[in-house]
């Protein structure tokens, strides 16, 4: 069996940071994993190098549940993004080698193809209704079956989800964070307009979704998703903030809209009582951030028992290791709902060559062994890390909310 010789951790900035851990074997085999954390990179990259790296010398690669076992309880401090990131790309980087040293693509481990491919979302964005429409149809003649629709609100500088560049978006910018300022009341005006819009151009064969983004209370969520019911949205995305999971009972005494949430989970502990009691309609829990392969695939056991799907996050802070592992466990899972697809830069796609490929609203992680992903080190060492932050969000009094 491969016993794995060594765990290097590689920090690369091909426009944004990302994380990528690469262990290797005694059979020249080697797998990668993404454990990029979003603001907070080298809070992973140092927990893999200082206090991961030196406990997996010397251990068979195969063993991937009792590896994930011993870094999950042997670390005392359980669970939190930092940990689960670790693990999560450990976990994927195993997969991968088990992949291929069997000369299989991992979804053939997972228990094979449950689907022909993964649905995904693309993410249509404006300064303002008009032009998040404009950028929707675009998405249209790309052939996406789904698309997700943010746009900016009159009266507020910014908000989320806008970037105001064509195809692309991200959020983690300067040395220290940027500050916006929030209205509810401005943001509950215009969500509506932009969904009547959106389906009187963009017709009802189009899953339309929107991401609040944690930025309503719980009544308010319930306002906006009754708001929302006559536009028949696929989901409305991180209502409410979802520490306290029993906010979303509120929600549902108040609307039929369909809910996601859990992008920032990182373990089944963050959704067991959300699937439990039916809260949510699709976990947005991610390879990366909710402990790999291993732990997705029982948190998404636990909701198929209670009709929860899969709508994995898939933004561009997630590495495209993070988009191949995630189309593995989706094309397998029998609960898949869809997949979040933000399109990488040029830049990042160099660096992280890759098999899965677009085709009609659909994605297929390709058949090459193990996840279909690389990392091209020589290439990587060219883009220096530096430190960006996402922004934080105040309301117009000043008072600090949730961005
Ligand atoms: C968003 C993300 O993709 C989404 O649904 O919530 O863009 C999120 O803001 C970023 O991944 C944070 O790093
Ligand atoms: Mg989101």
């Amino acid at each position: 069996m491969p016993r794995i010789t060594s765990v290097r951790v590689i920090v690369t900035r091909p426009g944004r940071n990302f994380v990528t851990v690469k262990i290797e074997t005694d059979e020249g085999i080697y797998g990668i994993g993404d454990a990029t954390l979003n603001g907070r990179e080298l809070a992973v990259a140092s927990y893999l190098t200082d206090h991961v790296a030196p406990v997996l010398i010397g251990r068979d690669a195969h063993r991937i549940e009792d590896i994930w076992q011993y870094l999950y309880k042997g670390a005392y401090w359980r669970r939190g993004p930092v940990t689960m990131s670790a693990i999560a790309a450990i976990d994927m980087a195993l997969w991968d080698i088990k992949g291929k040293v069997a000369g299989l693509p991992v979804y053939q481990l997972l228990g094979g193809a449950s689907r022909d491919g993964c649905m995904v979302y693309g993410h249509a964005n404006g300064s303002d209704v008009s032009e998040t429409i404009e950028r929707a149809q675009e998405y249209l003649e790309k052939g996406y079956k789904a698309v997700r629709l943010q746009s900016g609100v009159p009266g507020l500088k910014s908000t989320y989800g806008v970037s105001g560049e064509r195809f692309y978006y991200e959020p983690a910018k300067g040395s220290l964070p940027e500050e916006s300022f929030w209205s509810t009341s401005k943001y509950m005006r215009l969500v509506p307009e932009l969904f009547q819009r959106g389906r009187d151009a963009l017709g009802w064969d189009i899953h339309l979704l929107h991401d609040v983004h944690h930025r309503l209370t719980p009544i308010e969520a319930g306002r906006l998703g009754k708001d929302l019911e006559p536009y028949r949205l696929f989901w409305l995305e991180d209502a409410t903030p979802a520490e306290n999971q029993e906010a979303f009972r509120l929600i549902r005494q108040h609307t039929t809209t369909p809910l996601a949430v859990g992008e920032i989970f990182n373990s089944i502990w963050d959704a067991k009582q959300l699937i439990e009691e039916q809260l949510i309609d699709y976990i947005r829990a991610t390879v990366v951030h909710a402990g790999g392969i291993t732990h997705l695939r029982r948190i998404a056991a636990l909701a198929d028992l209670y009709q929860v799907r899969t709508g994995c996050h898939g933004a561009t802070d997630l590495s495209p290791v993070t988009m191949a592992a995630a189309l593995h466990f989706g094309l397998s899972v029998p609960n898949f709902g869809i997949q979040e697809y933000m399109v990488h830069t040029e830049e990042t796609d160099a660096v992280f060559p890759h098999a899965y490929r677009f085709d009609q609203g659909l994605m297929h992680p390709g058949d090459a062994p193990g996840l279909g992903v690389d990392i091209d080190e020589t290439l990587a060492a060219k883009y220096e890390y530096s430190r960006a932050y996402l922004p934080v969000n105040r309301l117009e009094d000043g008072t600090m909310f949730n961005w």
